[in-house]
């Protein structure tokens, strides 16, 4: 957990920034980092990260763009040093505020302000909970935190105001799946699997959001938010359904690839390591020019370590038991082999 000290500093930064531009990473925890720090301060553009496993120097033009005088990175573990320098050249300053294990140098981290709360890793909605402390937040924090599995000491507290959203009682990744927070995570995470003006207009729907019921009210702001979560989430329930059916009960690895239109390994994988915790899961979405996967499990980690170091062109990395990877297409059989698929 990041100390008193370190949460002034970050507020200080937001503090002194006009108009700050907050790239966040494409998902959950991501997302409702920035929204937390967005709705307290009322001020800056946020841009969710298309681009893995590093920020890459495509995203200078849009502090250009936008004439930012302050970059705030959230949630990503990896930052190219071109855009570093690139950004230090424009004279604006960076904070990166993370939660994952990083592979940036410290020559890197020196030039800018970091903040991470790694190896303990409070997800980075946590941080961003932290900084403003407004209770009226706080259902959004559980959202975020719930969404990187990982459940909040004040958990209790939004049980107490929603009895019927949460159980303060049950393990992160249990809340995920049987809670409605969990369902919001989904919502979310479907919502943000659109197209760039929904994704815009959603999460400038979301500043002003005041409970989470709000977000489950059919009207015309939250129309394209139900319209992608029902399509989405009856291609995840299906996908589901499919890999349960073709699993090998004695087999340690689950491996299962599908293909689309939509990634949503991670959603897929979340829920397989639910429903079989102690096997490891490894869920591909295969692309023509590439494989997507997302791999859960106690040495999830070590494996996908394993997986970079030895397979050219695999990139990858995340936390101890949930993980993200690419993988070249013709490296496919090379992967399925390395991770003992018998298939
Ligand atoms: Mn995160």
């Amino acid at each position: 957990m990041l100390g008193s000290k370190e949460i002034l500093k970050i507020r200080d930064f937001l503090d002194q920034s006009q108009n700050p531009i907050f790239l966040f990473d494409n998902d959950v925890d991501g997302l409702c980092s920035f929204l937390i720090l967005r709705r307290a301060m009322d001020r800056g553009r946020g841009v969710p990260i298309k681009s893995f496993p590093k920020l890459t120097d495509q995203y200078v033009r849009k502090v250009e763009e936008f004439g930012s005088d302050a970059v705030v990175i959230l949630d990503k573990a990896e930052v190219s040093s071109e855009f570093v320098d690139a950004v230090n050249e424009m004279g604006v300053p960076i904070m990166w505020v993370d939660h994952h294990k990083s592979e940036s140098s410290e020559k890197l981290k020196s030039k800018v302000e970091f903040y991470s709360t790694y190896p303990e890793g409070e997800p980075t909605t946590y941080i961003a909970q932290q900084v403003f402390g407004r209770d009226e937040d706080l259902w959004l924090a559980l959202i975020g935190c719930i969404g990187d599995v990982y459940s909040p000491i004040f958990g209790k507290r939004v049980e107490k105001e929603y009895p019927e959203l949460f159980n303060s009682e049950v393990s992160a990744f249990e809340a995920l799946h049987s809670t409605e927070i969990g369902k919001f995570v989904r919502m979310l995470n479907f919502g943000m699997m659109d197209t760039t003006t929904n994704v815009i207009n959603l999460v400038k729907y979301m500043f002003n959001v005041k409970s989470p019921y709000d977000l489950l009210e059919e009207n015309p702001r939250t129309r394209q938010l139900h319209k992608r979560y029902s399509e989405l989430n009856e291609i995840y329930e299906k996908q589901v359904k499919k890999a349960l059916s073709s699993i090998d009960e004695k087999e340690d690895v689950i491996l299962f690839s599908y293909s689309g239109h939509v990634s949503m390994s991670s959603e897929i994988a979340n829920k397989l390591y639910y429903l079989y915790p102690d096997k490891t899961i490894i869920v591909c979405f295969k692309k023509p020019e590439k494989i997507n996967a997302s791999i859960r499990g106690k040495g999830a980690l070590t494996l996908t370590q394993k997986i970079v170091s030895e397979i050219e062109g695999v990139m990858g990395g995340g936390h101890e038991e949930a993980t993200g990877a690419t993988i070249p297409v013709d490296k496919w059989e090379e992967f399925k082999g390395l991770v003992g698929d018998k298939a």
